[in-house]
C-alpha cells in the first residue's frame, strides 16, 4: 500500500489510542481519530469525528474517505454481557459493514489475548492455535476475529488482527513482563500493515521482545515485524512481590485475572 491519505482509529481516548496517536501522523497524511470520550485537542494532520460504535447509521460517514481503519474502540475489560453484545459484536460487524460498502480495503482488529486466554503459560501459541476465551470480553474478540476471516474471504477486506498482550506504558504486574507490548512496537506494527504489498488476513500476537514469552508469530513474519523493546527493562519493579502459586488460575492461564474470575454480573 503506498502511503495512505486517509487513515481512521477509533478508540482514540483510550489508553492505546493516546499512546500512538502523535506516532500515527507519520504514517498518514491524515488521521481521523474518533470516540465517544473526548480524545484532546485536534493537531496538525488530525481531525476528530466524535461518533459512538452503536450508533449504526453514522458509521459509513465515519468511515468515508479512509483507506484504512485502526478499529481499537469498544469495551476493553470484562463486562455485562449485554454491553459487550452491543458494542463488541454487533458494533464490529456494522463496522465492518460500513467498510464493506464505503469501499475501506484494509483493517486493524484490536483483538486481545483473552481470546486465547485459557491456554495455558506452558503452550506456545501460533497464529494456528484454535481460539480459547476466558470470558465474554475474550468470545466478543473471537468473535471479531471471525468476522475479519469472513470479510476477508467473501469481500477482499484485508485485517491485520493483533492478539494484544498488554499495550501499557509499564508493566502493571509480573504477569504482564510477558505480556507487555511498547507503544513503539505498536506503531511498527501498524508501520508494517499499511506498508504490506498484500497482507491478507493474519493473526499477529501483539508483544514486545519480552525475556519470557508465550507466543510465536513465525507463521507471519511474511509482514517484516520485528518489535524492539523489551519489559526487561522493568523488572525491578517487581523483584520484591511475594512468589507467584502455581496452583492459582491466574498464574496457570495466559488470562491471568480474566481466567481466574468469576460470571462478572454474578
Ligand atoms: P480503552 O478502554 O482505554 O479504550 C477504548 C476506547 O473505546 C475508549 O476511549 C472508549 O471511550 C471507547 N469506546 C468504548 N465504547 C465505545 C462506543 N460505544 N463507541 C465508541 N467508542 C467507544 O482500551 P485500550 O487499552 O486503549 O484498548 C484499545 C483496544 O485494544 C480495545 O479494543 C481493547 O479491547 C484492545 N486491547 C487492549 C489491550 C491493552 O493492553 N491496552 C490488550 C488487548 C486488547
Ligand atoms: C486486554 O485485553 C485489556 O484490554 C487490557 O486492559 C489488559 O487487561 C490486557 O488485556 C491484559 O491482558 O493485560
Amino acid at each position: 500500500m503506498t502511503k495512505p491519505n486517509r487513515i481512521l482509529m477509533t478508540g482514540a481516548a483510550g489508553i492505546i489510542g493516546q499512546q500512538i496517536r502523535d506516532g500515527l501522523r507519520e504514517l498518514a497524511t491524515h488521521v481521523r481519530l474518533s470516540d465517544v470520550a473526548d480524545p484532546g485537542p485536534v493537531g496538525p494532520g488530525e481531525e476528530i469525528v466524535p461518533c459512538d460504535l452503536t450508533d449504526t447509521p453514522a458509521l459509513p460517514g465515519l468511515v468515508r474517505d479512509c483507506d484504512a481503519i485502526l478499529h481499537f474502540g469498544g469495551v476493553s475489560t470484562e463486562n455485562t454481557a449485554e454491553l459487550i453484545h452491543r458494542v463488541n459484536i454487533d458494533g464490529v460487524y456494522h463496522l465492518y459493514e460500513a467498510a464493506r460498502k464505503e469501499g475501506v480495503k484494509r483493517i486493524l482488529f484490536a483483538s486481545s489475548n483473552h481470546a486465547i486466554g485459557f491456554h495455558t503459560r506452558e503452550t506456545r501459541l501460533t497464529a494456528s492455535t484454535p481460539v480459547r476465551p476466558d470470558s465474554n470480553y475474550g468470545v466478543s474478540k473471537a468473535y471479531g476475529e471471525a468476522l475479519a476471516s469472513l470479510y476477508w474471504d467473501k469481500y477482499g477486506i484485508e485485517t491485520l488482527i493483533v492478539r494484544i498482550g498488554s499495550c501499557f506504558p509499564e508493566p502493571k504486574d509480573r504477569r504482564m513482563m510477558a505480556t507487555w507490548m511498547s507503544a513503539g512496537d505498536m506503531l511498527r506494527l501498524i508501520g508494517c500493515m499499511l506498508d504490506a504489498p498484500r497482507l491478507g488476513c493474519p493473526i499477529v500476537y501483539g508483544v514486545s521482545n519480552n525475556d519470557e514469552c508465550w507466543w510465536d508469530n513465525s507463521e507471519t513474519a511474511y509482514l517484516g515485524w520485528k518489535p524492539q523493546d523489551s519489559s526487561a527493562r522493568f523488572a525491578h519493579l517487581f523483584e520484591n512481590d511475594p512468589p507467584e502459586d502455581p496452583k492459582d488460575p491466574a498464574v496457570i492461564y495466559q488470562g491471568g485475572g480474566f481466567a481466574k474470575a468469576g460470571h462478572f454480573e454474578d
